[in-house]
């Protein structure tokens, strides 16, 4: 295999050298009641992004989806989003990387001081359940480690174009474990978000469904929807109806 595991890690890890999407594969195993396991593959062929969107997954990145079964309902899911972030962001940085986060799902380093950046990881998050509890819920995470930018999407950047190539079985590691820290401490993922976020003081314009809205981003809320201050007043914008979100 191109990444030998062996952990002691907070999850079991399900690895393969190549899948169509580890998130595919682990909502599997979740619908048939695993929990707890982190399906990691060194390429996907049909990575998948928000939106029906495509992500470029060649070989050399870290690709890794992780199944759980929390007691928290689905108003509380995007939480989940936020930690997977601000896991992804912290391991970054520990590799000398300048990590920050783009509200809601993107890990990005910054391009000078105008607010503009390359992405460097996305986060995609899926769940089932009730409105009253999450039954499963599938945190995929994506991170351009070693692999150069040339070859991803314009726009991205990699862990190794920023930095140097990293230990991608010593990272996925250290990804679960500073996602477990978060997910069983959900109260510090919104205070360690705000510490890594991008996107607090920026004039940001948002396209959603219900139309665009533009103005100055201030805060995001304790379940991790993003206030935007405009002309007509505040406005709260949850993840779900976040299609794009741009620096203006
Ligand atoms: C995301 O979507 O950022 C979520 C990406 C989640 C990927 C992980 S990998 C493990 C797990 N298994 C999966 O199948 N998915 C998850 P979104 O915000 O919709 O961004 C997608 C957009 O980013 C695309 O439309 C491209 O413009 C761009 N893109 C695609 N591949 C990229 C890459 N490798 N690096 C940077 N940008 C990329």
């Amino acid at each position: 295999p191109a990444i030998e595991f062996g952990l002691e890690a907070p999850f079991s890890i399900e690895y393969h050298d190549s899948l169509g999407s580890t998130n595919d594969r682990a909502r599997e195993l979740a619908t048939d009641g695993e929990t707890d396991v982190a399906v990691v593959a060194d390429e996907q062929t049909g990575g998948r992004g928000r939106l029906e969107r495509e992500w470029s997954a060649p070989a050399g990145g870290v690709w890794v989806s992780l199944v759980t079964r929390p007691t928290i309902t689905p108003a509380e899911a995007p939480l989940y989003t936020l930690a997977a972030s601000v896991a992804t962001a912290t391991v970054a940085r520990e590799a000398g990387v300048d990590a920050r986060i783009k509200w809601p799902n993107d890990v990005v380093v910054p391009v000078g001081d105008d607010g503009a950046y390359r992405k460097l990881a996305g986060i995609l998050t899926e769940m089932e359940g009730q409105t009253d509890r999450v039954d499963w819920l599938v945190a995929g995470i994506g991170v351009n480690a070693n692999l150069d930018s040339d070859g991803l999407p314009e726009g991205a950047t990699s862990v190794r174009d920023e930095a140097d190539d990293v230990d991608r079985r010593r990272f996925v590691q250290r990804l679960l474990e500073e996602f477990d820290r978060y997910r069983t401490d959900l109260d510090s993922v919104v205070p360690a978000w705000r510490e890594l976020a991008l996107t607090i003081g920026q004039r940001v314009r948002v396209d959603r469904p219900a139309g665009e809205i533009v103005g100055e981003a201030v805060d995001v809320t304790e379940s991790g929807a993003l206030v935007v201050e405009t002309d007509d007043g505040r406005v709260t914008v949850s993840a779900g109806d976040c299609e794009h979100l741009r620096p203006v």
